[in-house]
């Protein structure tokens, strides 16, 4: 038995996803496409072997020929779909952020608890890195003691021009706002944002940021977010515990010794540093649906923590000072 994908969204990440689910593992194919752009969703289908190009997202979700829906379009866009496709009862995966507002994580966090049971997740994608998850074996593990320190960096050689200064929190740091509350099996009680010297590199962009966030058990966690460093892609992070620290190890897969110098290859983008975390994220996200199993991925009240967690620090980037969180109760759902 396979899984038939509608994926609606067809930018760089949705033909990267595309990709990966055609005639992927699970015996997966993409059956349907939709995107704003309806030449583009004409081109992709063409090049699939069993796809349609479909006028809208809605008619995607609705149609009997998907059984499963993916959603990579536009974050704004994201919360009517994944609201179709619970009224459908269909599983669908969210890429990040599941919206970009709070109030449409809560319709989405309602809705699926009024259907009872999960159908969503969210495309955080670290969870799925295996560094990452080293790292949180490592902890969980107690080889360093109980933590009480994060240092993370997450650096973008570049990013387009349509970029903003709040996209540094919203966009960016989300991926370590949810890996924190991941790794720690912790809440994020506050944050604070720093605005340091500014790179010239970065035009008219504030950059970088630095993030300071409190766990709700006292641990802090550091978050430099540098969007213009140009020498590469660069995901850090170090948690320093009562006895020791782990971090995650440099990626590179050679290094290189020459003219006096020794050079580990750095990542060029986000789509290099994390190929295979995106493979097994959908891998294990078909499997999911196809076992009938459920699921463990990120949820969607994940999404909303994140949003919330999100909402926070924009509120402090823009007025300064701390923020505290304010979770609403967790659904059992969710436990
Ligand atoms: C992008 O959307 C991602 O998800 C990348 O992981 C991140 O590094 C980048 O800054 C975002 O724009």
């Amino acid at each position: 038995m396979g899984l038939d994908i509608g994926v609606i969204g067809i930018g760089m990440i949705g033909q990267e996803h595309v990709r990966r689910l055609d005639g992927g593992p699970g015996g997966s194919r993409v059956v349907a496409v939709a995107d704003a752009d309806a030449e583009r969703a004409a081109g992709v289908a063409a090049q699939l072997p069993a796809a349609k190009a479909l006028p809208s997202g809605e008619e995607l979700v609705a149609s009997d020929a998907v059984d499963a829906v993916v959603v990579t379009s536009w974050g704004p866009t994201h919360e009517p779909y994944v609201l179709a496709s619970i009224a459908a009862g269909k599983p669908v995966f969210c890429e990040k952020p599941l919206a970009t507002t709070q109030e449409a994580c809560r319709r989405i966090v309602a809705a699926e608890v009024a259907a009872g049971r999960r159908l969503v997740q969210v495309g955080f994608n670290r969870r799925y890195d295996p560094a990452h998850r080293a790292l949180k074996r490592a902890v969980d593990g107690g080889a360093i003691g109980a933590p009480l320190l994060v240092h993370c960096a997450h650096r973008n050689a570049s990013v387009p021009p349509h970029y903003t200064r709040d996209m540094s929190i919203a966009d960016t740091a989300v991926h370590e706002i949810d890996e924190l509350r991941w790794l720690l099996d912790q809440e994020i009680a506050a944050v604070q944002v720093f605005t340091p010297r500014k790179s010239s590199r970065g035009g008219e962009l504030q950059d970088p940021l630095l993030l300071l966030l409190e766990m709700a058990d006292g641990v802090l966690a550091d978050v430099e977010v540098s969007v213009n460093v140009h020498y590469g892609y660069e995901i850090r992070c170090e948690v320093s515990g009562e006895t020791g620290t782990v971090e995650l190890a440099d990626p590179a897969p050679v290094r290189i010794r020459r003219e006096g110098a020794v050079a580990g290859l750095v990542p060029a983008d986000w789509r290099e540093r994390f190929a295979l975390s995106y493979d097994v994220e959908l891998r294990e996200w078909v499997d999911t649906v196809v076992g009938g199993r459920p699921f463990q991925g990120p949820s969607a009240w994940d999404g909303l923590a994140a949003q919330v967690v999100s909402d926070a620090a924009l509120r402090s980037l823009h007025a300064g000072g701390r923020v505290a969180v304010e979770l609403p109760e967790r659904p059992g759902l969710y436990r």
